[in-house]
């Protein structure tokens, strides 16, 4: 595949891999997740998070028909003021290149553009997953699908509370993904740091999770694992107060007849009204919460990777 890479990737980059250790970070938080100017912001303190905790970010999207694995600062500044970029995964990316247009990349294909430029570890805010409703509409994210079969380390805060997350959980057992919670017994559920579901697997040690994706591929397992990381407690919204509002975004959606991938962008933006903003401020603690996990875990990779 052909990656153009930014002058910061390609400083680290050898032909045995990269000097240093490496995060991915994805493109529709920035485009489709949080509106202009505080998406701008995020993405570059996100970045920030990751250089500060010794790692090397690598914001990914398609410009121009390009795959970009990097991002120099005004390509993120253009990148979060463009209207009508295409929300691009599996099903899309390939096409949208051919044309020549820009798209931004959901978790799906993030996954395969971090894995196609060998870097092993992605922090996100919250996966696609498994939506309410499904039973009749079958809407099920392509991420999950991804995580069986790509092998890289995502780092969310759980599925978005928007969705079905007990269906969720279960295609992710079906698919073969282990689910592993960050520090907690209790799966988080994004805004609020938990459920009242309980962690499939649990670990408190980033190294543990780095040696996890090596044990899969000894085995011959493909596929990435899903690390769940909690919101911060002092930044999460409960889930007794975001439940309501979850539900009256989901009735305006069915509603207005809002459908495929325009569904998670528009649940997010009424919640965002629906909590005066607070939703936003939680969304960017997770996120940046989940970078700072994702580079101490990238760290683990990379001293496994040259001992
Ligand atoms: N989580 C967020 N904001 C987002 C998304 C996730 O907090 O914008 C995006 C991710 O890119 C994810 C996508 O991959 O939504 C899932 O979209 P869908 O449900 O249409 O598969
Ligand atoms: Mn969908």
């Amino acid at each position: 595949m052909q990656i153009t890479y930014s002058a910061e990737i390609t400083a680290i980059q050898r032909t045995t891999g990269f000097t240093k250790p490496v995060v991915a970070l994805e493109s529709t938080i920035i485009t489709h997740g949080m509106p202009y100017p505080q998406n701008l912001q995020v993405a570059r303190e996100v970045e920030d998070v990751v250089r500060d905790a010794g790692a090397v970010p690598a914001t990914i999207a398609i410009l121009k028909g390009n795959l970009h694995v990097g991002l120099d600062a005004k390509q993120l500044t253009d990148l979060a003021q463009t209207r009508d970029v295409a929300k691009v995964s599996r099903a899309d990316m390939a096409f949208v290149m051919s044309q020549g247009r820009t798209g931004a990349t959901t978790v799906a294909a993030t996954m395969i553009a971090a894995h196609a430029a060998g870097i092993e570890v992605f922090a996100t805010g919250g996966i696609g997953g498994v939506h309410r409703g499904a039973e009749l509409n079958l809407d099920i994210s392509a991420d999950l699908r991804e995580l069986a079969m790509t092998p890289v380390i995502v780092v969310a805060a759980g599925a978005k509370a928007i969705l079905d997350i007990p269906k969720t959980m279960e295609v992710l057992e079906t698919y073969g993904v282990p689910v592993i919670v960050y520090g907690q017994d209790m799966m988080p559920a994004f805004w609020s740091s938990t459920s009242d579901i309980p962690a499939p697997l649990r670990t408190d040690s980033p190294g543990e999770i780095a040696a996890g994706l090596r044990a899969r591929k000894a085995l011959g397992i493909n596929g990435g694992q899903l690390i769940a990381n909690p919101v911060p407690k002092q930044e999460e919204i409960s889930a007794e107060i975001i439940g309501p509002l979850i539900e009256m975004a989901l009735h305006e959606a069915s509603h207005q007849k809002i459908t495929a991938k325009a569904v998670t962008p528009f649940l997010l933006g009424r919640i965002f009204e629906l909590t005066k903003g607070k939703s936003l401020t939680t969304n960017i603690a997770l996120v940046k919460n989940n970078a700072q996990l994702a580079a101490e875990i990238a760290k683990s990779c990379y001293k496994l990777a040259n001992i």
